[in-house]
């Protein structure tokens, strides 16, 4: 714009802004701040230092300094700013190029002064609904102020009675500890007093199997040997030995001589107390019992089972078994519940004891083959004695006290953690933020569902089903200026190649708790917005705008 065509424009513009504010009298678009660094009796001085000019230069429409400040009512300078009065309501600084540019900027219509602009001055208005607006504000935070103060007690009140109660339940550990040693004691002199009676009892036991288990195998030599002495004469010779070629020691030479026979026998044949307890012993792991119909005229072996009680094995069975006396069978149970087992020990002709009446189910007798004698299998325990089972429930007895009071207190022990830990956490100055502990609170979204429950976690989770996605464990308040403004929550789940899924929730006063919004600003970085009573604080509304006149 040249100078001298605009000069008439610009008296008009001076004398207008001179002419502008009723109280006091300033440069357009100046604040009374700095009308001071505006004096029409001096020249004025560009405030970045950049030039000196005679007072008429300011508002000429011209710009003259690189800061704009010569032309702060005007839009003469790109880089100038243009400071509405808005008397009535509040002062604004805005950019020079909004002076005269048609659009009404400035509430009292300032910055459209060239032309007859049709702006009003609406600040009165504005500040009208601005005050009413900050009533509305006012009102409902001091709802939320009311709510507070019984979110504060009741907050205050929890905490002394956790603290109480952490106190009893370290009284009862206490007590729980006092009686701890006693206890032990005396489930370690049942357990050793159960342990002895069960040692003792299973001593006998074993003997009594070594004995079954001996005259087991012997049973088995003499049936072996029945089997062998085919011809009946009362010794097996090395010919009879040799019709089990499964004996042959080399059976590399595909032929079971009668020397190889001989070797084993170690003479020319055996009889029955030399084959049992020498022979059998070589050849017992080898020896293979052929079906009946192969043996001549032994048929002993068609019912192995009923051997046991015929009477032509007494003779037999004595001679073997001389320990397996009646002072044996005295040690076995002295229970009546086992009459059973008792009277059947009483028998003199059974070999296999029948099983204790807990084990009846359990195979005792197994076949390995339908022709071998049957294999011994009788369990570890003996059925105990009445003495001993008596002796025993006794342990079980202090054990489970023992076993009980230890549960108790470890179970004390987690409580009394767990409530510490609610003491130790920052629920406020006021402990108003107490009310939140323990609940969550959801915001349904077209996609998801997010959750935030105070001080322990925030999710989401997919509205059609599927998995709830951790967005973080509570961490820590985090807000700027008044801490409890917001809230931290770290650690969720681990976002694929990024980091973990992390949550601020900023917090503001509202009537009631409510997850407001959920949004993730950057990637997996999560902001919800939630409003509580918890955060209220009284406003104060100023009756008149804070005006600079
Ligand atoms: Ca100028
Ligand atoms: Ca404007
Ligand atoms: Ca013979
Ligand atoms: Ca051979």
């Amino acid at each position: 714009m040249l100078r001298n065509s605009i000069i008439s424009h610009v008296s008009l513009a001076v004398l207008i802004s001179y002419s502008y504010s009723s109280k006091v009298d300033r440069p357009r678009g100046v604040s009374l701040t700095r009308n001071v660094l505006y004096d029409p009796s001096k020249d004025f001085a560009c405030f970045d230092g950049s030039g000196r000019m005679p007072f008429s230069q300011v508002n000429d429409d011209y710009c003259d300094c690189h800061d704009g400040s010569d032309e702060p009512g005007t839009s003469a300078c790109p880089n100038g700013s243009f400071h509405c009065t808005n008397a009535g309501h509040r002062p604004l600084n805005i950019p020079s190029s909004r002076v005269n540019d048609g659009i009404c900027d400035c509430c009292d219509g300032s910055d459209e002064w060239a032309k007859d602009s049709s702006c009003e001055d609406s600040c009165k208005e504005l500040w009208r609904n601005e005050h009413a607006h900050l009533l509305r504000q006012a009102a409902a935070a001091s709802r939320g102020v009311e709510v507070r103060k019984e979110y504060s007690a009741r907050g205050v009140q929890k905490k002394a009675e956790d603290k109480e109660r952490v106190a009893n339940l370290r009284k009862e550990i206490e007590e729980i500890k006092a009686n701890e040693e006693s206890l032990k004691v005396r489930k370690e002199n049942a357990e050793k007093a159960e342990n002895d009676a069960k040692d003792a009892e299973r001593v006998v036991w074993t003997n009594f199997k070594e004995k079954v288990q001996q005259q087991h195998d012997a049973r088995q030599a003499a049936n072996a040997f029945t089997e062998l002495d085919t011809n009946k004469d009362g010794s097996v010779s090395a010919d009879e030995l040799r019709q089990h070629p499964e004996l042959d020691e080399s059976a590399e030479d595909d032929e079971f001589t009668e020397d190889e026979a001989r070797d084993i026998l170690e003479a020319v044949s055996v009889e029955a107390p030399e084959f049992i307890e020498v022979t059998w012993g070589k050849i017992s792991e080898k020896f293979q019992s052929k079906p009946a119909a192969e043996t001549e005229a032994n048929h002993e072996n068609d019912e192995p089972e009923e051997d046991y009680n015929e009477d032509d094995d007494e003779e037999e069975d004595d001679d073997l078994d001389p320990d397996m006396d009646d002072e044996d069978e005295e040690d076995y149970p002295e229970d009546p519940e086992d009459k059973e087992y008792e009277n059947d020990l009483d028998e003199p002709d059974i070999d296999i004891p029948p099983p204790p009446p807990e084990q009846v189910a359990q195979p005792v007798v197994e076949e390995a083959h339908e022709e071998e004698t049957p294999q011994i299998n009788l369990p570890d325990d003996p059925v105990w004695s009445s003495d001993t089972k008596f002796i025993a429930a006794a342990a079980d007895e202090a054990r489970r006290q023992y076993d009980e009071q230890q549960k108790k207190k470890s179970d004390l022990e987690r409580d009394i953690q767990k409530l510490e830990k609610e003491i130790e956490m920052d629920f406020g100055s006021d402990e108003a933020f107490h009310e939140l502990h323990g609940k969550c609170f959801e915001l349904d979204t077209h996609e998801y569902t997010y959750k935030l429950c105070p001080f322990d976690k925030t999710a989401q989770k997919p509205k059609d089903g599927g998995a709830e996605t951790s967005l973080g464990r509570w961490g820590a308040w985090s807000g700027r200026g008044n801490k409890y403004s917001a809230m931290k929550y770290l650690s969720g789940l681990k976002c694929w190649n990024g980091p973990d899924r992390s949550t601020t929730v900023n917090i503001s006063c509202g009537d009631e708790n409510k997850l407001l919004s959920a949004s993730e600003p950057s990637r997996c970085e999560y902001k919800f917005e939630f409003t509580t009573p918890a955060a209220c604080e009284a406003i104060e509304v100023p009756d008149r705008p804070h005006d600079e006149l």
